[in-house]
């Protein structure tokens, strides 16, 4: 039986707000990477392949609680309040950035309670490329709740795929549903109290937290649902790392750049702390990456990590700045390559949320995202 198109949930009320005018990269000013150009990118190709894609923009409303499962309430106040507050103080209308972060061998002995919006931002902020405009709360809030909703989407179509591989009723371990959440801002970087790298809210793991949360998913020994993160954006998730350390479930696995941001994470070293430990698989990678060996490590990821968790469901963190053309990242890795990715995810056989993360070479963006895509599909090309 041929697969089920994937179910595509997106909204304009995230993809089109939220839009600084420009960060800085290398010292210098620059246009805004993190784009609405690109979800429309994304949007057109899928659009253009009735096929296999079938979106929607209905959105539900899960409220504020599962947002508040993963960030602290001090630093999702500080997002809703920031941008009125920085223009009230005379900042500048382009958004709210740092101009003083707390470096750790200043925080050492530092006891003073930061007061203004400029001490906020350092203090919520890791980085200069997280601007918070006028749109950006409302943006990052409407990215959870468009993966809530897919979330719950993924709920129902894993119960029915269940269901159907007890029958027989023509499902196989071969063509596991699959489901995808065109949202931005991206969401790896956010951390529970920190923004950065884009990132503000993080969509996986509130996701994630959500799926293990609900008291009516259970797995066979009573527990709640098992899932396996796998991020293939081109950049370690700081974020969900961070917001998981601690904990069995989810298992957080990433395949990222070893020679670029974030610089200060991803090691193989930083496996995980007390319960945690070893449910946090770094595999970093060196710049000159091919797609042989991409898709080479990513399947070893799969077979020695992934698999043997034996999850229920799988949260892929897609980003495809891993193209050798990306404007601010990339290995070495083709357009070829994103077709076989997709594959070796099918082959997992379990349910997969797939989340926009990254990716910013605004032309390739359908090909590639689509090759995942479609690989996942069992297809061959984009
Ligand atoms: C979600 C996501 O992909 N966020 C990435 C944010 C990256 N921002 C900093 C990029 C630094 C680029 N440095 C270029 C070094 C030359 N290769
Ligand atoms: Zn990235």
């Amino acid at each position: 039986m041929a697969p089920s198109p994937i179910k595509v949930f997106t909204s304009a009320l995230c993809t089109t707000m939220h839009t600084p005018a420009y960060e800085f990269l290398s010292g210098a000013e620059t246009q805004y990477y993190e784009s609405p150009a690109r979800l429309e990118a994304i949007l057109h190709y899928l659009e253009s392949n009735p096929s296999s894609f079938e979106i929607t923009e209905h959105v539900e409303d899960f409220g504020y609680a599962p947002i508040q499962r993963v960030h602290r309430q001090d630093f999702l106040d500080y997002l809703e309040t920031a941008y009125k507050e920085w223009i009230l103080e005379g900042g500048h209308p382009n958004g709210v950035l740092p101009a003083t972060i707390p470096h750790y061998k200043v925080a050492r002995l530092g006891r003073q309670t930061p007061v203004n919006t400029l001490a906020k931002a350092g203090e919520y902020c890791f980085d200069l490329s997280a601007v918070i405009t006028k749109d950006t709360f409302k943006a990052a809030w409407n990215a959870a709740q468009v993966t809530l909703t897919a979330t719950k989407e993924l709920v129902r179509v894993a119960a029915e795929y269940e269901q159907g591989l007890v029958e027989g009723t023509g499902a196989a371990r071969s063509n596991p549903p699959g489901l995808y959440a065109l949202v931005r801002p991206p969401g790896h970087h956010a951390q529970s109290d920190v923004c950065g790298g884009y990132c503000f809210m993080n969509n996986v793991a509130i996701a994630t937290q959500w799926l293990i949360d609900q008291p009516e998913l259970k797995r066979k020994d009573g527990g709640p649902k098992k899932i396996a993160i796998l991020d293939i954006d081109f950049h370690h998730g700081n974020g969900t790392q961070e917001i998981f350390y601690t904990t069995s479930n989810p298992l957080y696995t990433s395949l990222h750049t070893r020679d670029d941001y974030p610089y200060f994470t991803g090691a193989e070293v930083e496996i995980g702390e007390g319960q945690g430990v070893g449910f946090n698989i770094n595999i970093p990678l060196p710049q000159s990456t091919t797609d042989d060996e991409y898709v080479a490590a990513l399947e070893k990821l799969i077979q020695e990590h992934v698999v043997p968790y034996d999850a229920d469901y799988i949260m892929v963190s897609l980003g495809v700045d891993t193209y050798k053309d990306d404007p601010i990242a990339g290995f070495l890795v083709t357009s070829d390559a994103y077709p076989r990715i997709g594959n070796a995810i099918r082959k997992i056989g379990l349910p997969t949320l797939f989340v926009q993360e990254g990716g910013y070479c605004v032309e390739k963006l359908g090909v590639n995202v689509g090759g995942i895509l479609q690989g996942y599909l069992g297809k061959t090309t984009a």
